[in-house]
């Protein structure tokens, strides 16, 4: 690739950040105050916008509803672009009311299916209204013990919930859908894998698509097969980036794995550049919460190891790998595969940054430039303790 074409795909680059990683959040065990974490969705738009000014390549936010709540979602919407992002995913929340006790879409009583669904077809309105392309759902439906529920009524069930809201989806939107092994089930997951997933959205149309997290998956699940595979079939819709070692970790993207989260980078770049098609229509998300963590920080390094590994992929000799390949030489392909791994980029992405006028060391500018004690001061430090507001 030329200097300038290595320029422009860098340029092209775009990832979503989650409202829900700018605010407190912790574990079961304890929700950790953070000086200065965003209170409301205002403020978790405002550090988004941060991190995008900052990195250049984070121009899209993603909600989670109801714990992004405003009056109007169309001057919600002139906020954000005038801080210079857009809105992006759209999350209902499918598990904190009581009555999903049971489940949501697989829940045996009819009632409680009509409630989530209902919950969903507001959320289809606030994407109308905020202008969002992508509905996300996550479910957390499931069963504890084997023989609580009929398992092959639930999926009945999602089948026909599902296609109630794909069917209220406007033309230009589109729905992901999210797998999950397990957690807060532990039996079964009613959506517990990319196949289900996969199953469940040929029958829905062409503008359903898997959303893969990368902490969704059982260990030793190789994430690039999968993701390789839904780009063939023109179903991956987007991506949950976070790091994990266990399960669904939700730590900072590449923290854990680089070698992985480049591979997975090389896929993406090897069907972009090869023509597959809707390669360039996926959604880069990131999800993550941040319990320890600097929040504006942890979600900049996070967009900007997203951004290393992309670099890295577009090293890739892409006829070398072929030509490897083709010839069986197993080693040489894999070299090449090293190559583009071992590639030091951050020089590229300096002068790229300077190219566009941006900060050459983000992290740096955002320490330096003094954000988090302007945030703590305007803001002040929220009563510790609770969990994440609902
Ligand atoms: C849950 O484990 C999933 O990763 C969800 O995508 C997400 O974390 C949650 O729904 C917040 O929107
Ligand atoms: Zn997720
Ligand atoms: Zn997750
Ligand atoms: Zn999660």
């Amino acid at each position: 690739m030329t200097q300038a074409e290595l320029y422009a795909a860098l340029s092209r680059q775009a990832l979503e950040t989650p409202s829900w990683g700018y605010g407190d959040t912790g574990t079961r065990f304890k929700t950790f105050a953070y000086p200065g974490a965003a209170r409301n969705v205002w403020e978790r738009v405002a550090d988004a916008a941060t991190v995008h000014r900052l990195s250049g390549i984070a121009p899209r936010v993603a909600l989670h509803i109801p714990w992004d709540r405003v009056d109007d979602w169309s001057e919600l919407r002139g906020f954000a672009e005038a801080q210079g992002v857009g809105i992006g995913a759209i999350n209902p929340n499918l598990f904190q009311r009581d009555a999903f006790k049971l489940g949501s879409f697989g829940h045996p009583d009819e009632a409680v299916r009509k409630e989530a669904v209902a919950h969903v077809l507001e959320c289809i309105e606030v994407l109308e209204q905020t202008g969002a392309k992508d509905l996300s759902l996550w479910f957390a439906d499931g069963l504890n013990y084997a023989g609580q529920d009929d398992l092959r009524a639930r999926k009945r069930r999602f089948e026909d919930a599902l296609s109630e809201v794909y069917a209220a989806l406007p033309e230009r939107a589109r729905l992901l859908l999210e797998y999950k092994p397990f957690e807060p089930a532990f039996y079964a997951t009613d959506v517990a894998d990319w196949g289900m997933a996969y199953a469940h959205l040929l029958k829905l149309g062409e503008r359903a698509l898997v959303l893969v997290d990368l902490g969704h998956h059982l260990p030793g699940a190789n994430v690039e097969q999968i993701v390789a595979f839904l780009l063939s079939e023109g179903r991956l819709g987007g991506f949950h980036f976070n790091g994990r070692r266990y399960a669904d970790d939700d730590l900072i993207v590449g923290s854990t794995d680089p070698f992985g989260l480049f591979c997975l980078y090389a896929e993406l770049v090897l069907a972009e550049r090869e023509g597959v098609p809707g390669a360039t229509e996926v959604s880069y998300m990131i999800d993550q919460s941040h319990a320890i963590e600097p929040k504006l920080e942890a979600m900049l390094r996070s967009v900007l190891n997203c951004q290393e590994a992309y670099a890295k992929a577009l090293q890739l000799d892409v006829g070398a790998l072929r030509a490897a390949q083709a010839a069986g030489d197993v080693l040489g392909a894999h070299g090449v595969l090293r190559d583009a791994f071992a590639t030091d980029v951050r020089p590229l992405l300096r002068a790229w940054r300077e190219a566009r006028g941006l900060p050459a060391d983000p992290l740096r500018a955002l320490r330096e430039g003094g954000y988090d004690a302007r945030n703590a001061r305007e803001r002040g430090t929220a009563a510790a303790g609770g969990g994440y507001p609902t």
